[in-house]
């Protein structure tokens, strides 16, 4: 069923109310919303569905939450239990990544049919409305267009690209000592290769144009966060993953082995080797990339990398956020050395990322990065500090809203939810010791528990638009 016919089949059936909480998956559902329903914008699931069975409550009609794939759904689960229990017709309208992609672990896609067991059945069309709820899941190409998929081979290729995921202390250990320098790779923070990535700019590119046409992709540990790992949904290039995971985490066809598996010593015997000189010409890109922050000193990436030179100790934790925190660590903090670097890089929710990261406190320097909205979703998560006894501090990249949408759907403001709160009243309730960065100047030293670092927009854009000249 298309979107506009969802939405159409939904008025028809009484819906006037609609509880929107836009993601990248649902962006169909954003851009068609028709006019005739009222369209209430929440970044957090779990209150919209509370929120709609007040609406169905008050308006005795049924009312929609249209959410995106990934956590999101399961944020679902209390409002349809309460649903169930109440007979109260709450429509949930979940986004979901095309129906092939089911099973592939691929980023953000969760198995979503039936996931709310007793309490909603789950429909691709044909629903029945009564006064029970039901779960609606939708299957939606990219919103973002691709290359079109060209044939897949599963050669061996000679110009390997390596790409690093997270990695445990036993695959970081052996990837070091087999892992010959000269191999091309982008490596994740989480990966603990911080010192030998190359930069993901043009990537593909800069290679090929130093005679080194990629033409296999050996991917070893974690889901990749990175764009490059998305687009080879659609790339004629061969993957080949070294991963715990039980899932190749690519809808396409890709080949997949146990990390301890050897086979990629063999296939990397066979490559050919990248000039040297390539290396050096990426540290010049990287400087150049450094020169772009102190350009803007007051942009996000550049308050995100202070911020990780004076509060980051190698002997401490990084704790990722998702969403940008996650993307501009990588992009312009792979200098920054830890002892540990973690993150939910599962279905990469916002949901639960202050309580996860406080779980993984243990008694060293634990820093912890994310987004605003991120941070608000998780709003009683210091409760807990009191009984963890452990030091830690949280930076809250305050951008007013979902940011990442801001690049991603150029400007379109629908999808943001953005805000103007700060947290200064949340840290005081708490006893958490608060300082706001806001300009280029402030100093940041370790202090206080929560830095709200407040980056300015006008350079931030700036700082994205020389960078996508780069
Ligand atoms: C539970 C959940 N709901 C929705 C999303 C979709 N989503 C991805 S990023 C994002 C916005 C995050 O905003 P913020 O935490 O402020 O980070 P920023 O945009 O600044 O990176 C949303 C809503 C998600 N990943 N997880």
């Amino acid at each position: 069923m298309t979107v506009d016919a969802i939405y159409a089949r939904l008025y028809e059936q009484g819906v006037r109310c609609v509880c929107l909480c836009p993601g990248a998956r649902n962006a169909a559902f954003v851009k068609k919303l028709p006019k005739t329903m009222e369209s209430i914008n929440f970044f957090e699931e779990r209150s919209a569905g509370f929120f709609a069975l007040g609406r169905i409550q008050q308006t005795k009609k049924p009312v929609a939450v249209i959410i995106t794939s990934g956590t999101a759904v399961g944020e679902l689960l209390p409002a349809v239990m309460e649903a169930y229990y109440a007979m109260l017709p709450l429509i949930v309208v979940s986004a979901d990544r095309p129906k092939r992609f089911r099973g592939s672990g691929s980023p953000q896609v969760a198995e979503q049919e039936g996931i709310f067991g007793f309490f909603a059945e789950t429909y691709e069309a044909d629903w029945v409305l009564d006064n029970r709820p039901i779960h609606i899941n939708v299957f939606l190409e990219d919103p973002i267009p691709r290359p079109p998929l060209l044939e897949v081979t599963e050669r061996a290729g000679h110009y390997p690209l390596c790409l690093l995921g997270a990695l445990d202390a036993n695959e970081y250990a052996r990837l070091r000592a087999v892992l010959p320098r000269d191999v091309p790779l982008l490596a994740e923070s989480l990966s603990g290769f911080w010192d030998t990535s190359l930069q993901e700019i043009r990537l593909l590119d800069r290679l090929r144009e130093a005679a080194y046409p990629v033409d296999c992709i050996y991917r070893f540990g974690g889901l990749p966060t990175s764009r490059l790992w998305r687009d080879l949904e659609s790339f004629d290039i061969p993957v080949i993953s070294w991963t715990k995971l039980p899932f190749p985490g690519l809808a396409r066809p890709s080949v997949r082995y146990d990390l301890s598996c050897e086979t990629f010593l063999e296939l990397l015997d066979k490559r050919n080797r990248l000039d040297l000189s390539f290396f050096d010409r990426d540290a010049e890109l990287k400087n150049s990339l450094h020169a772009l922050l102190e350009r803007f000193p007051a942009s996000e990436p550049a308050l995100m990398k202070r911020a990780a030179e004076a509060l980051v100790t190698k002997e401490g934790s990084v704790f990722l956020g998702n969403s940008l925190p996650i993307r501009i660590f990588d992009l312009v903090c792979s200098h920054v050395q830890a002892k540990r670097f973690y993150a939910s890089r599962g279905l990469s929710g916002i949901d639960g990322q202050l309580s996860t990261f406080l779980g993984t406190l243990d008694g060293s320097s634990c820093i912890g990065f994310f987004g605003d909205l991120t941070a608000l979703y998780d709003l009683a998560a210091p409760w807990v500090m009191s009984q963890v006894k452990a030091p830690f501090v949280i930076c809250i990249m305050n951008n007013h809203g979902g940011r990442i949408f801001d690049r991603l759907f150029h400007g379109d403001a629908r999808f943001q939810n953005e805000h103007n709160f700060d947290f200064s009243g949340w840290a005081e309730m708490f006893g958490m010791r608060y300082v706001k960065i806001d300009g280029a100047a402030a100093i940041i030293a370790e202090q206080a528990q929560v830095y709200e670092l407040v980056p300015d927009y006008t350079q931030t854009q700036a700082f994205w638009e020389a960078y996508d000249r780069f």
